[in-house]
């Protein structure tokens, strides 16, 4: 049993248990074929926690779970389940110290994001969900004198729902909120590489929900995510993760005639304008920052703004500031609330990052800063550190065409809009983008012209939970947050009805 506190109050402690089973039904299940793996922290390497290794058999077992809960969830009154997601909002307010430290111990991000962002983020969406499915109201239609049509949005039943390490707590609650909210049943599989963070939440929010509401089956993607993402017996998948992954995932549904959403993987363009430096003021500071938020979450964000576009008038002073801007980057103990990039979530990601950077400097980009693993000493030698790393090259490299996902920037030149725009939209992905111009036509018209699904002018890596987000080109399929997502978790149901005697 491990204890670990974070820079704060005594509420910031947290008790991992030596092993963690599945959640379902509402009580720990050791898996059927009694298998475990291993769960290392990011910061130091060591294992910390063993966890169940769930296999076809597990979900099944969920699938009973969430099967014999849904159909009294789904009749719930929508006023009951907006309260019990606030219900569940408030406790992981309470808990937000400890499920913030759980987050960061187990994926290596710095706490001072998951206590500002993270975790009060995932609040946020739990009860803008209970309040958007109070507010949701039917339409009806009137077809004539005496003939109605009304439309009723009705659960789908039980599904299942696939999440990365990134972000474990929110991609949870992403999913979950508006699922929960629209009277679904949930199976849902987290990352092989951050399960325990979950049950430290499901500890705290658990009993909230009738038993088989909420099911956690942990394990890896072919052994646990595959059986359930394939199961006749799930009436939608929902899915974040690679972009390949996604393209099984999709192929599983197909076969089951289910509708799927994914949220994939991104190489988003951040475009700076020549006007951006009119003048050395807070604008052009703010844009500086939003140069350097490619280190935000170790770069470990679908969003990731991985390639700076900057226009040749400011090229060299600006690319010169970014660079220092990034320089500034406080790397250290993901546990240190002054620390802002922790470690990568895991080895293997590690790995990734680092082969990148090694494709970079063949393909002959020259590296502005960083480009190495970095050693911080003590007990964090073990960790997966990088150093944000910035490269000059050109936007056909590697570098900015694969997803990294690690704090490493690509930086090119364009010349005028057309270019911006041409470099902008030459990739595959379409999730991100950011524009940053004082000329707030030139900023409209990019934020027109850039196939993604989310632009961001003049501002970075923010996620209300009222803005609508999502991909274009093999970013993904379907929206999350917003209200138009409880669409995705709905089927409309017509009740035709005559108020006529009459004779057809
Ligand atoms: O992703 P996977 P990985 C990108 C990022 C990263 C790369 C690999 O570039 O370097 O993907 O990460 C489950 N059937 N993103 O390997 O494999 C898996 O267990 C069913 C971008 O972690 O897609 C995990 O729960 N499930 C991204 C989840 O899918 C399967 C966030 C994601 O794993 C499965 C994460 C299968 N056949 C990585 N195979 C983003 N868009 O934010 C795997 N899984």
């Amino acid at each position: 049993m491990a204890i670990y506190a974070a820079p704060g109050s005594a509420d910031s402690v947290v008790t991992f248990k030596p092993r963690y089973d599945h959640y379902i039904g509402g009580e720990y299940v050791a898996p059927v074929k009694g298998q475990y793996f291993e769960n290392p922290t990011p910061q130091t390497g060591q294992t910390f926690t063993e966890v169940a290794r769930g296999t076809a058999e597990d979900i099944e077992k969920a699938l009973d779970a969430a099967h014999a809960a849904a159909p009294a969830w789904g009749k719930t009154s929508t006023t009951e389940r907006a309260n019990i997601l606030n219900k569940m909002a408030d406790r992981i307010e309470a808990n937000l110290e400890k499920i913030a430290v759980a987050e960061s111990w187990e994926n290596g991000k710095a706490v001072r994001e998951t206590l500002v962002a993270d975790i009060p983020l995932a609040i946020d969406h739990l009860r803008y969900f209970a309040g958007s499915i109070r507010a949701q109201e039917g339409h009806l239609s009137q077809i004539d004198e005496d003939t109605v049509a009304y439309h009723f949005q009705e659960p789908l039943g039980v599904v299942g729902q696939i999440i990365p390490w990134n972000f474990p707590i929110l991609m949870a609650i992403w999913k979950l909120a508006p699922a929960l909210a629209a009277g679904n049943a949930v199976v849902l599989k987290p990352a092989e590489q951050t399960p325990a963070s979950i049950h430290v939440l499901m500890d705290v929010v658990g009993d909230l929900l009738p038993p088989g509401v909420l099911n956690i089956v942990n394990g890896f993607g072919v052994e646990a995510g595959k059986p359930l993402a394939s199961s006749p017996r799930i009436r939608k998948i929902a899915f974040t993760g690679e972009t390949t992954t996604g393209r099984l995932i999709s192929q599983y549904a197909s076969e089951n005639l289910i509708p799927v959403t994914l949220e994939l993987g991104g190489k988003s363009p951040n475009i700076f304008f020549d006007d951006v430096a009119a003048q050395q003021d807070a604008f052009y500071d703010k844009a500086l920052e939003g140069f350097a938020m490619f280190a935000l979450n170790q770069g470990e964000v679908c969003t990731c703004p991985s390639r700076a576009l900057v226009q040749g008038g400011i090229f060299d002073e600006f690319v010169a500031q970014g660079v220092k801007r990034a320089e500034q980057v406080k790397m250290g103990n993901p546990l240190d609330t002054d620390t802002m990039m922790g470690a990568q979530a895991s080895n293997d990601q590690l790995e990734k990052i680092l082969s990148y950077i090694d494709i970079g400097r063949q393909e002959g980009a020259k590296v502005l800063t960083g480009g190495e693993r970095a050693d911080l000493g003590g007990d964090l030698s073990g960790g997966y550190y990088v150093q944000p790393t910035v490269f000059e090259g050109q936007n056909s490299m590697r570098i900015f065409q694969e997803e990294i996902f690690g704090p490493v920037l690509s930086v090119a030149r364009f010349s005028d809009y057309a270019d911006a725009i041409s470099q902008a939209n030459d990739t595959l992905y379409g999730l991100g983008a950011g524009v940053w111009s004082r000329d707030t036509n030139t900023a409209y018209r990019a934020g027109r012209d850039i196939q993604a699904g989310r632009v961001w002018v003049n501002n970075y890596h923010a996620y209300p939970a009222h803005a609508a987000f999502g991909g274009y080109k093999q970013s993904g399929i379907g929206r999350e947050n917003h209200k138009m997502m409880l669409d995705h978790y709905q089927q409309t149901k017509n009740i035709l009805q005559s108020y006529s005697d009459n004779a057809l």
